[in-house]
């Protein structure tokens, strides 16, 4: 795992919040529900970025991925020549990984809620970090314990094109835009089943600059 701490944040601005809809059976789009808090969530991650930098991690496969990645929490997410899993520590410093910021807990625990997970705690939350031309191809999310917990997504910044597909790698993959602030809860049917991002296109947002940058809170011990 290389880092570079080659995507570094910006921050400022805000308005708006939300109503639930669903994107399918377990997905609910909460449109724009972090836009107000927007600003504090990036003021935050540009202070845990320091402490644990964005970095390209590689795939079991040895491709080094697109995405610039960090984590809070308990737990993060890794991925290296050894396979996908979740670790107490970063392995870039050797230190616990951040903890969650309360602006970020307080926000992924709110969109549970409208979503019917008042219950839900994450231990862990995946950083991503896109540039123009960066891109997720479609996987499962499948290294977390239990699967009746849901997963939180908070998109900031630079607008997206999300895939979405369904159990298996060859079902039909459906398009949807997903914008600053717009918030997912990924749960039920929605859980396990495939998605990715297409490669970012070029843009500036008055908070991220050339960014995209996307939260992922999990339970995942
Ligand atoms: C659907 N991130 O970190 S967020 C990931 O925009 C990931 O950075 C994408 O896929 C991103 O694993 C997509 C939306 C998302 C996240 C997790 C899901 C959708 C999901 C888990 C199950 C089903
Ligand atoms: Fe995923």
């Amino acid at each position: 795992m290389t880092v570079t701490g080659d995507c570094p944040m910006a921050a400022r601005g805000g308005a708006a919040a939300a109503a639930g809809e669903s994107l399918a059976r377990g997905a609910v789009v909460l449109r724009r529900f972090a836009r107000n808090e927007a600003p504090a969530l990036l003021a935050d991650l540009e202070e845990l970025s320091r402490e644990a930098p964005f970095r390209h991690m590689e795939t079991p496969g040895g491709f080094r991925m697109s995405v610039g990645m960090t984590n809070c929490g308990t737990r993060g997410w890794v991925s290296d020549r050894g396979g996908y899993r979740y670790v107490p520590a970063d392995p870039a410093s050797g230190r616990p990984w951040p903890p969650i910021p309360i602006s970020f807990l307080d926000l992924a625990r709110r969109a549970a809620i409208e979503a019917g997970y008042p219950q839900f705690l994450p231990d862990a939350c995946l950083i991503n970090c896109y540039v123009p031309g960066a891109r997720l191809t479609p996987h499962q999310d499948r290294n977390e314990r239990d699967f009746s917990q849901p997963i939180v997504s908070v998109s900031l910044g630079l607008p997206a094109v999300f895939q979405f597909g369904g159990l298996k790698r060859r079902d039909s993959l459906v398009r949807v835009a997903l914008q600053h602030g717009d918030t997912v809860v990924w749960g039920g049917a929605a859980r396990l089943r495939y998605h990715g991002v297409l490669a970012l296109r070029d843009g500036t947002h008055p908070l991220t600059g050339k960014r995209r940058i996307n939260l992922t809170f999990r339970r995942a011990g």
